[in-house]
């Protein structure tokens, strides 16, 4: 075809698109503080689809909205063990696959990791992905342990005679009952993923014994408490611990945080964008994750908000700091230390939810 007559007819498809989707929208339910700046001006300049975004904190809400059903939302990103028991219910459709041409940038491995959530990946595709562990304002721990105080361990919360020496200057535990007691079962030895009765007794004891010693449970206040200098330890998601580090860094107010991956263990996760059955607008949504695949959107998003994305593209675009920071992107070494939670059952969730308003009002 003559030179001119092919950029004509581009030109022709790229308006045709573009007209074709204006006019839509796309409804999108993440997570709090999980996207660069500029992700949703950019899609909709890139495609014309205006963008409806919702945020969460907790995986129980967001499946509490599912259940409910008419969620009104096209895309959701719930962790890959709530999915692993959303999708066999039905809240979700199977991805049309030849809506998502950037899916070839996956990481293999991720892809086939998630796997264990999401057989044959027919439902979703994985956003970001991360650890549980510890963030802590290193002068206020380290002048109340001292520099021999178990800086590296999850003794930091659970040994009752180390969290009350931290008690005054702010403990915070995310509000995430699944994760929380997966966190105390690998603690105490057990597996992080037992649903015996026992061992969630065993459970309730280690956090009754620190309950004192625990201001509050949220999981997402303790970003800018840690970063003001509100509280000084907190369980956290790892890029939000590093969030906090950067905004304190910012302020300039001599509070430093770091993030730890316990001695112990944390806890590996995925998560995972799903396009709910009953979405409005499925093309729209299959236009928005196809978006998020390219490799400069991906990076962006972790160079904005330091979690590792699955992307293998774009680690061209990532900030080395970045890359090579094995609490965000975890060495093999680091890797073989993670567990990662699973879906728990409906009956084992009853007890659990019981479990954990004991747990959260001490009584
Ligand atoms: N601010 C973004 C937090 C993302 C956390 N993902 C949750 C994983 C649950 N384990």
């Amino acid at each position: 075809m003559h030179k001119s007559l092919f950029l004509l007819s581009i030109a022709a498809s790229l308006m045709a698109t573009s007209a074709m989707a204006q006019g839509q929208t796309v409804n999108v339910y993440n997570w709090s503080d999980y996207i660069a700046e500029d992700t949703l001006e950019k899609f909709t300049a890139q495609t014309g689809i205006a963008v409806n975004y919702d945020v969460f904190d907790s995986n129980e809400i967001v499946e509490a909205k599912l259940l409910a059903g008419s969620s009104g939302y096209d895309v959701v990103i719930p962790s890959g063990f709530f999915l692993e028991r959303q999708i066999p219910i039905g809240l979700f459709q199977k991805l049309d696959k030849s809506k998502l041409s950037n899916l070839g940038n996956l990481v293999p491995a991720i892809t086939e990791q998630v796997e264990e959530y999401d057989p044959g990946n027919e439902y979703a595709v994985t956003y970001m992905w991360g650890t549980t562990g510890l963030g802590y304002n290193i002068d206020a721990v380290t002048e109340r342990l001292g520099e021999d105080g178990p800086l590296q361990s999850w003794d930091l919360l659970f040994d009752p005679e180390t969290a009350a020496q931290l008690a005054d200057c702010g403990i915070a535990v995310l509000d995430a009952p699944v994760e929380m007691t997966a966190i105390a079962l690998n603690y105490l030895g057990l597996d992080p993923n037992s649903e015996d009765a026992g061992d969630l007794a065993a459970v309730e004891e280690l956090y009754a014994a620190v309950r004192p010693y625990i201001r509050y449970f949220h999981s997402s206040q303790y970003i800018s408490d840690l970063a003001n200098g509100e509280i000084c330890l907190s369980v956290g998601y790892s890029g939000d611990v590093f969030i906090a580090a950067d905004r304190a860094a910012e302020a300039n107010r001599g509070v430093e945080i770091t993030y730890v991956i316990p001695t112990e263990g944390a806890s590996l996760w995925f998560d995972m964008m799903a396009i709910p059955a009953d979405a409005p607008n499925p093309d729209a949504a299959h236009a928005f994750i196809n978006f998020i695949l390219e490799p400069q959107i991906a990076a962006d998003i972790t160079n904005y908000v330091w979690y590792a994305n699955p992307n293998a593209a774009a680690d061209a675009f990532v900030d080395p700091e970045i890359l090579e920071d094995p609490a965000i992107y975890p060495t093999p070494d680091v890797m073989a230390n993670l567990f990662a939670p699973k879906a728990r059952t409906p009956g084992y969730d009853r007890l659990l939810t019981r479990a954990w308003t004991r747990i959260k009002t001490g009584q």
